[in-house]
């Protein structure tokens, strides 16, 4: 449940100071520990699964791995496994998937996440949401106390037709939070740049806070329910463990 906190666990890394990407690969590699042979795997998507995908294919490779069935989150995820020679399927043929490892945004104590900065959230949601165990990998930077307080984006995947109306009504549903509500672009011009289109052929609205959204279960609803809307970047209840990477450790926080 959203209201338990988590168990974690502690193992110290090097007193050499280590880069962002560093931390990331660690998180990645330490999470591959969950996979085993003749597992349906879902493949994440960002700088920090990319790094858990190159390592399945490794071990693949070396036969340390059998007989794993890649579902991946985005058409990069998919390119990229493809170019390492993961097998892939999809949920149509296999809807039960045992692990997804993937990154995410934002974290709460209760293992809440943001999702989607990177702009795939609605595949990612599809696969994860499907999953028997979902490990999460994160670098410390991605701790936060409130999901959405940290100023940073809460994508929002929304349908093209009338993105402005969708935008204006997510931006009500959330007037107490002081929500500014923004069509994610590619670059900026007079004209405010050109609209950034999911894999799915959608745009995504950010939404930019400026106090706590309150329940997220509420504010989930709330956003679901407008036409318009595919899908949003808050996954609740989700991630069965979260790994985090930082100067200081790793750390296994298990729901
Ligand atoms: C995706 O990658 C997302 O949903 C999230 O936006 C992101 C995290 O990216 P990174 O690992 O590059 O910080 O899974």
């Amino acid at each position: 449940p959203s209201s338990s906190p988590s168990s974690s666990s502690s193992a110290p890394l090097s007193p050499v100071i280590l880069t962002q990407d560093e931390l990331k690969k660690i998180a990645a590699y330490k999470a591959v520990e969950y996979v085993e042979s003749n597992m349906v795997l879902g493949l994440g998507t960002g700088s920090t699964a990319k790094h858990a995908v190159a390592r399945i294919a490794e071990l693949l490779n070396q036969g340390k791995l059998h007989n794993i069935i890649g579902i991946p989150t985005s058409k990069i995820t998919y390119d990229q496994a493809v170019s390492l020679g993961i097998p892939l399927s999809d949920l149509d043929s296999h809807p039960i998937v045992d692990l997804a490892i993937d990154g995410a945004d934002e974290v709460d104590p209760f293992l809440n996440l943001v999702k989607g900065r990177g702009g795939s959230l609605l595949r990612e949601k599809m696969v994860e949401s499907s999953c028997r165990k979902f490990v999460v990998i994160v670098d410390e930077s991605k701790m936060v106390k409130h999901l959405g307080g940290s100023g940073l984006a809460m994508p929002v995947e929304v349908v093209p037709f009338c993105w402005k109306f969708t935008a204006m009504r997510l931006k009500a549903l959330f007037e107490d939070s002081g929500c500014v509500a923004k069509l994610r672009t590619l670059g900026e011009n007079e004209s405010g740049g050109v609209p950034y289109v999911t894999d799915n052929g959608n745009y995504i609205v950010d939404l930019y806070f400026k106090k706590d959204i309150g329940d997220l279960k509420v504010a989930s609803d709330e956003i679901l329910r407008l036409a318009g809307v595919v899908e949003h970047g808050m996954f609740i209840d989700m991630a069965t463990t979260v790994i985090v990477a930082g100067e200081l450790g790793v750390t296994v926080k298990d729901k």
